[in-house]
């Protein structure tokens, strides 16, 4: 039986691949796993069935077998140990790889997550121009320092990884701000990650059910 994950039933970013099934998406598909994917409603997602999966009544989850996980970083990091290609086998390259997944999603994704959020759901408060200038500053400070560490590499540290994997997700998040255009190679990196082969398939599987959606 091949794992199964959650994803949005009707993702709230139509199909653009941001939700966060879409990283375990392209984890297994880097690594050549085949899986199965149950769709959850917002409603469904805060029902028992699924909060015991989920402590926190959100997707994506993992389950394979007696094993069942929450998180996208460690469902990612799971695959990543469990199967070849995603993380390298000298011990520190490794644990630098690994790194990289933590900096993705403890230093970079924060303050992203939080413009994000101003974007959508602060527009029509007072405060809002005010504060958008320093939710911005925050991200381009980050994007800075790893346009920085990235120079002329192609990936973090050596070949692709969980890592980048990790790191192009999330700052695929900020497609709509516009700041990644404010930095050229950070931009092509996002741009690497979405041109390999596995990216393509697990962004069109997320797309699929979005308009199945639409047109239902
Ligand atoms: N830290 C969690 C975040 C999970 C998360 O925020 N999931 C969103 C979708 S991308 C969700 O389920 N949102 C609906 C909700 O929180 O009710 C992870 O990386 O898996």
């Amino acid at each position: 039986m091949p794992p199964t994950i959650t994803a949005f039933e009707s993702s709230p970013d139509r199909g653009r691949g941001q939700a966060r099934d879409m990283r375990v998406r392209w984890a297994l598909e880097e690594v050549g796993q085949p899986y199965d994917v149950r769709l959850v409603s917002f409603a469904a997602m805060k029902q028992p069935a699924h909060l015991a999966l989920h402590p926190f009544g959100q997707i994506p989850t993992f389950e394979d077998g007696d094993l069942a996980l929450f998180e996208s970083g460690a469902i990612v990091l799971h695959l990543a140990e469990r199967h070849a290609g995603l993380l390298p086998l000298e011990a520190n390259a490794r644990s630098r790889a690994i790194a990289w997944m933590f900096a993705a999603l403890n230093t970079l994704e924060p303050p992203i997550v939080e413009l994000g959020m101003a974007l959508l759901f602060e527009r029509d408060k007072s405060w809002h121009e005010a504060r958008l200038p320093m939710l911005q500053d925050r991200v381009r400070v980050r994007l800075g320092e790893l346009s920085r560490r990235l120079g002329e590499a192609d990936w973090l540290d050596g070949a692709f990884s969980a890592g980048d994997l990790m790191m192009v997700t999330v700052l695929r998040r900020l497609n709509a701000s516009g700041l990644l255009d404010e930095y050229p190679d950070v931009a092509a990196y996002v741009a690497r990650g979405e041109a390999r082969p596995a990216f393509r398939r697990a962004f069109d599987a997320q797309l699929a059910v979005f308009n199945a959606a639409s047109r239902s």
